[in-house]
């Protein structure tokens, strides 16, 4: 349940008193406050607008992408408060991710992952509150459910596509997350030199279908392309709904040092990709079976993708609310080239080409395009405000620029500490964004904290978009690392927080203390246990030596908070069971011994007290 901002004069008298103390500028103050000086007043402002008094709640979700980690950070805004982290691609001891049977059968070979771009779910074009996706470098996309912010399927690796990069962005009906190749390689997948990477190696593009009910997604169809490296992407809405954008480099199709040789051409292309195109083709019965999926070969489907010329070596390409406007840019120039749909469609319909790359149009730009925005150096990447705002993250300049679709003035920029690569703003992906908040995801924190070592965080800055001029917030310091975040209204999401009795399916599942213990079939043992404050019943069980073990738990608590561990030692056993939920870890009783296993997730005030041995003979 969202509470109301209530006591709002409370708040405002506590962050008076705060100012007013900071005013004093005693010598234990940070340097930077007693250096402001004539400041003081916009920090208080700031203080003011970032402060959730204790027991208030924030106003938005943000989910922000953890790289490398391979987990998601859940962000409340405005506090910029960790609220909790949500394991996707790797381990989680502190949930017990990765260790029960489920959840290590869904991360499978693979205990890491580099997660780049959380997309929600959509309905018609706004944020729905259903689901999450995100993308992984080892080509798979997971869907996390926003009922209990849990990761339920992970899809792949998916054959043919390597390097999952230009993912999972959604489609405004959720019915399809994309995928597309970082890296080219020969596909079918085989052992080519390098030295044929412009004519046997191939990139693609994926289109996964998410079940409109379930969520579960499957993948589709797929889409050969020539070996450029497929970067971002972002789904045509409202005018453009149907399509689908995707960013690329290295259209020189070169190898080796990227840096020189990829960056000899001055434009690189936007693949303009018709999706419902390619769903008819495939209901047609199109395509080659490669790998066990079917693949389009645009050649052979004339009107599938299109290629847009775009500044060299372009990052994000973002659609404008309205779907009209496209917006990308080249990340080592000055201007941000908007491109015009109606133009697109037009220059299409006329064959206004300028020539083609493995039998796809490439269209004239200056046909197609409607402005050059000379927003700064380095833009990535554009998200979206009210009344026609649109804010671009410039990496080379460190800042973000506020300009006006239509009038294309560039009105304001914001320096960003340090290095800016995506931006995130309320509700700025889609059709009806929220304006008031915009988060900086910098690649650098630049000694704006307290030293850790050589291990630094990365930040996100907290920038206010209410008024004319942007003001920055708040400095919030992460984990590696925030490549791509998505903020939603928090009323939009509404999280169960224990699960019910009535809805645990669970063939292993016992609700009273009685039905617990062991049964032994041949070498299978398996081992019923509940979970109750505060004992593990049965509290202690035998085995032998060689037993194939499982051991299935029930948390039968029905209260929120009420948690239980289990943890068994010299095992590397370590689950956690939320109340409600039954889950089960298997294992080989390899070591013979005794064993004490215990209740990992403090409960009550005989937490300590809840304990058992495992005696293997
Ligand atoms: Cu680091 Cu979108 Cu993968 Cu940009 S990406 S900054
Ligand atoms: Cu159950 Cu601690």
């Amino acid at each position: 349940m969202i509470r109301p901002r209530r006591l709002v004069w409370a708040r405002v008298l506590t962050v008076a008193a705060l100012a007013a103390a900071a005013s004093q500028c005693t010598p234990s103050q940070p340097a930077s406050r007693r250096a402001a000086g004539g400041a003081q007043s916009d920090l208080a402002i700031a203080a003011q607008k970032t402060y959730v008094a204790p027991g208030d709640l924030d106003e938005y979700y943000m989910f922000s992408s953890g790289g490398h980690s391979g987990q998601i950070y859940v962000y409340g805004l405005p506090s910029m408060r960790h609220l909790s982290t949500i394991p996707v691609f790797a381990p989680y001891p502190a949930t017990g991710y990765g260790f029960d049977d489920d959840s290590k059968k869904m991360l499978g070979e693979l205990t890491w992952g580099d997660a780049h771009h959380p997309a929600l779910s959509e309905t018609k074009g706004d944020y729905d509150g259903r689901w999450l996706f995100i993308n992984e470098m080892n080509g798979r996309l997971a869907r996390i459910d926003l009922r209990d912010f849990k990761t339920k399927q992970i899809l792949g690796p998916v054959p043919n596509l390597h390097g999952n990069h230009a993912s999972s962005f959604v489609t405004p009906n959720s019915e399809y997350a994309m995928m597309a190749s970082r890296f080219s390689r020969p596909v079918p997948q085989r052992p080519v030199g390098v030295d044929k990477y412009a004519t046997e190696y191939k990139g693609i593009i994926a289109g996964v279908k998410i079940d409109p009910t379930s969520g579960d997604m499957s993948l589709a169809w797929q889409i050969l392309m020539p070996p450029f490296d497929y970067d971002l992407g972002d789904a045509g809405k409202l005018a453009s709904d149907g399509w689908m954008f995707f960013t690329s480099y290295n259209t020189e199709r070169a190898t080796g040092k990227l840096e020189v040789t990829a960056s000899q051409r001055d434009r690189d292309y936007i693949a303009a990709v018709d999706w419902r195109a390619a769903e008819k083709a495939i209901a047609a019965g199109q395509g080659d079976v490669i790998d066990g999926v079917r693949v389009l070969d645009p050649k052979k489907v004339p009107g599938l993708v299109y290629l847009m010329p775009c500044g060299k070596s372009p990052h994000g390409v973002d659609v404008a609310p309205d779907g009209n406007w496209i917006v990308g840019s080249g990340k080592l120039q000055g201007v941000t080239t908007v491109f015009n749909f109606e133009k697109i469609q037009t220059a299409i319909r006329n064959k206004d080409f300028t020539g083609e790359e493995d039998g796809i149009p490439v269209l004239k730009y200056e046909s197609i395009k409607d402005a050059e925005v000379p927003v700064g150096l380095g833009p990535l990447h554009t998200q979206f405000g009210t009344d026609g705002w649109a804010y671009t993250s410039l990496f080379v300049d460190s800042a973000i620029a506020k300009w006006k679709l239509g009038t294309w003035e560039v009105v304001d920029k914001a320096p960003m500490s340090y290095s800016i690569g995506h931006l995130a703003a309320a509700e700025g992906d889609t059709v009806s964004p929220d304006g008031n908040y915009l988060v900086g995801l910098n690649k650098l924190s630049h000694g704006r904290h307290l030293s850790v070592g050589p291990s630094q965080p990365e930040s996100s800055q907290l920038v206010d978009i209410t008024e004319e001029k942007m003001k920055l917030l708040y400095d919030a310091f992460t984990e590696p690392e925030p490549h791509y975040a998505q903020i939603i209204k928090a009323d939009k999401v509404k999280p169960i927080e224990v699960y019910p009795q009535a809805e645990n399916k669970h063939p292993m599942a016992i609700w009273d203390i009685k039905d617990a213990g062991v049964t032994r079939n041949g070498k299978n043992v398996l081992v019923k246990m509940v979970a109750v404050r505060s004992t593990l019943t049965p509290t202690d069980f035998e085995v032998n030596a060689g037993d194939q073990v499982t051991v299935a738990i029930t948390n039968i608590e029905q209260t929120t908070d009420e948690l239980h561990g289990f943890g068994l030692l010299d095992y590397n056993i370590n689950i956690v069971i939320d109340p409600g939920e039954t889950k089960t870890v298997t294992f080989t009783a390899k070591k013979s011994g005794v064993f004490a296993y215990y209740c990992t997730n403090f409960c009550s005030a005989l937490h300590q007290e809840m304990q058992g041995y495992m005696v293997v003979k």
